[in-house]
């Protein structure tokens, strides 16, 4: 299997952590998707990345959908990351929400990079990272378990980690993250374990026509 794009993406990020928590081999194909968007197109007219191409060639897109193709993949016995029952709707919840403030913080990036950005656009996507940010602070707060659903990690603790470093270093300064210091303490934890370690690239745009 071929993963296509870069680990400073919080979606790719989270997919690349995931497979590599299960063990599954897979290739990395580090691609830009500005620089390299001819190579992902090959595979994915969509041109987004986080993209998966399977053995047969078929190729997934989208974080929740190749996530719950991995955990179908190695079956519910070892798919520890992912939550059963009522657990799992409000796994989901956590993780719409968290990859939520992604979209919004890409949105955001995009508008400077692009163009000189819509005030109201841009103003609309400020608030809406940062009251949900605020919203998942307390979510993180009144748990007092090592992790979101107990002493396991979850699809939602490594969701939150890859969104908060990446609204971190793509937007800097732009939200005060003084007054967040549950989704700190999660996000310091979780950048600790060797898998976020390896699984990690400093944030970079490249521009359209860029290598
Ligand atoms: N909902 C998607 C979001 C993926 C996404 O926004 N990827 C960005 C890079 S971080 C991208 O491909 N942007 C280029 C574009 O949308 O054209 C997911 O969960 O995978």
């Amino acid at each position: 299997m071929l993963l296509i794009g870069q680990y400073d993406s919080p979606f790719v990020r989270r997919v690349g952590i995931a497979m590599t928590l299960y063990g599954i081999a897979f290739d990395h194909a580090p691609w830009s998707g500005f620089g390299d968007v001819d190579k992902i197109a090959r595979h994915n007219p969509l041109r987004r990345v986080p993209a998966l191409v399977l053995d047969d060639n078929s190729v997934l897109t989208d974080s929740f959908v190749i996530l719950e193709a991995i955990d179908d993949m190695v079956g519910p016995d070892r798919a520890f990351l992912g939550r059963a029952g009522a657990d799992r709707i409000a796994m989901l919840r956590l993780c719409a929400f968290a990859a939520g403030v992604a979209d919004k913080g890409v949105s955001l990036v995009y508008e400077r990079a692009f163009r000189e950005g819509l005030p109201m656009w841009v103003e609309r996507c400020q608030s809406q990272v940062r009251d949900t940010l605020a919203l998942l602070d307390a979510e993180r707060a009144a748990r007092t378990s090592e992790w979101l659903f107990g002493d396991q990690l979850s699809h939602a603790d490594i969701v939150l980690a890859t969104m908060l470093r990446f609204i971190s270093e793509a937007l800097p300064g732009m939200f005060a993250m003084s007054g967040l210091a549950a989704l700190r303490r999660h996000s310091e934890a979780c950048e600790a374990l060797p898998v976020f370690q390896s699984i990690c690239q400093p944030y970079q745009l490249t521009m359209p026509g860029e290598q």
